[in-house]
């Protein structure tokens, strides 16, 4: 039984208020896309089949290290953080997992949080472990690092955290253990650059030990934050290494944001892929650094090109490919169900827009090194607007055509202010 949290006549009104342009509008874009020997409908299929999990803890209202400005109906538990991602996926039609974050979103009954997330219509996605923290009552701290340690002890600590969430992972539908690390130094000479990560390779290699044979474990890099001077896996070249040490289960996840300013991630996408090692994508916008900004809002195109690298690798799969997609954000003035149901679309866009491409033209401009012209069929299939087939799709499913409109027609978080608790105030997200 299912249990969505938007009412269905409330969108069926106020889809229909708008069909008529819709159908308008679709129709003139298949008429544009016929010309150019493209089939809309076989893009609708195929934009209705794409999927991006959303995180937990980006629920919640983020912050920064100075403040924290929650807004009155945020979630406080997991409970409410699986309602509030039924929303985005009720109104969207695009994101039916979640990705859970431990021990942030720890309960006593896994099994009954699955079906809890079922009747909302949500699965899990990727498991994350935590061991950028300390917790209360936690033996060893990880102030000078986690798997990276000089102490073993607090490496073992971290092994055993890791293999808890894949325990929980298992109860709960997933196939994916997400590890980040914040490990890394503040001072020049603090630790010895290489042997921690050996140290890392030893304890990364005890938790690839308790993967199950479907499961994937996905190493994700950063560049730096929390440590300033050195990171232990703080690029991709890190990440591979790692990856290719560990076995064919460990692939590489890219989060946009964990590079310097201006580096081409999607000539990371498609080495990663290259070499079978890409696992996964956080999305998230950048301007600085790992500023977690709401996928699409500073560089659409960038997420263009790397969507386009996936389309490519998608043609060419070597080593099979299957990345997973979710996104990793921190919504700190906004209502983070809107942020991330304005994401979702912005994703969808760039998908959408990536498989317009014309590929053949490309090829040959490419292969006639003939620049004016390749680049032209990635301009082309960038400038079209695409949010009719987003729209149509997501109407299909059960969605809504205007999702922020419906949303806060809805006045769902109004509702939620009454009834949840208010959460503190504070500080610090990573
Ligand atoms: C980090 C990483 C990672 C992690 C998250 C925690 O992006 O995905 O799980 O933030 O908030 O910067
Ligand atoms: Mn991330
Ligand atoms: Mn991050």
């Amino acid at each position: 039984m299912t249990n969505l949290p938007i009412s269905d006549d409330l969108i069926a009104e106020a889809n229909a208020r708008e069909a008529a342009a819709l159908e308008d509008e679709y129709g003139a874009l298949g008429r544009k896309l016929e010309r150019a020997g493209i089939d809309i409908d076989t893009i609708k299929g195929k934009v209705a089949r794409f999927s991006v999990a959303v995180p937990s803890w980006g629920a919640g209202r983020g912050g920064t290290r100075f403040a924290k400005f929650p807004i009155a109906g945020e979630p406080t538990n997991i409970h409410e953080k699986l309602e509030d991602c039924s929303v985005i996926n009720q109104l969207s039609q695009m994101t039916p997992r979640v990705s859970p974050h431990f021990p942030w979103d720890k309960v006593s009954d896994f099994g009954a949080l699955r079906e809890e997330a079922a009747s909302l219509g949500l699965g899990f996605d990727a498991v994350n472990s935590n061991t950028f923290q300390d917790q209360k009552n936690q033996a060893h701290s990880y102030s000078t690092g986690s798997l990276s340690s000089t102490e073993a002890p607090t490496r073992e600590q971290a092994v055993e955290h890791n293999i808890e969430c894949i325990e929980i992972g298992k109860q709960l539908g997933s196939r994916d253990l997400t590890v980040w690390v914040g490990d890394g130094t503040n001072f020049p000479g603090q630790q010895d650059l290489a042997r921690s990560f050996d140290r890392y390779l030893d304890a990364a290699s005890q938790i690839y030990a308790a993967l199950p044979d479907d499961w994937r474990m996905l190493l994700e890099h950063k560049m730096f934050e929390p440590a300033f001077y050195s990171t232990v896996i703080q690029d991709w070249g890190s990440s591979i290494l790692a990856a290719q040490e560990l076995g064919p289960k460990a692939k590489c996840l890219v989060d946009l944001g964990h590079h310097a300013p201006n580096v081409n991630i999607e000539q990371i996408v498609a080495r990663l892929h290259r070499f079978g090692k890409l696992g996964g994508f956080h999305f998230n916008d950048s301007k600085y650094g790992d500023d977690d900004l709401d996928s699409g809002s500073i560089n659409p195109h960038q997420l263009f090109l790397v969507f386009n690298e996936l389309i490519e690798a998608e043609l060419n799969p070597r080593d099979g490919f299957n990345p997973s997609y979710m996104i990793d954000q921190s919504h700190n003035v906004t209502d983070p169900i809107e942020s991330m149901m304005s994401s979702a679309e912005a994703i969808g866009q760039c998908y959408a827009k990536a498989l317009l491409v014309d590929r053949e033209a490309l090829h040959l401009a490419q292969e006639a090194n003939d620049t004016m012209m390749a680049f032209q069929a990635l301009r082309r299939a960038y400038t079209i607007d695409v949010a009719p087939i987003l729209a149509k799709a997501r109407v299909e499913a059960g969605g809504a055509m205007d999702v922020l409109g419906v949303y806060r027609e809805s006045r769902y978080r109004d509702r939620k202010a009454q009834e949840r608790e208010a959460v503190g105030l504070g500080a610090g997200i990573v």
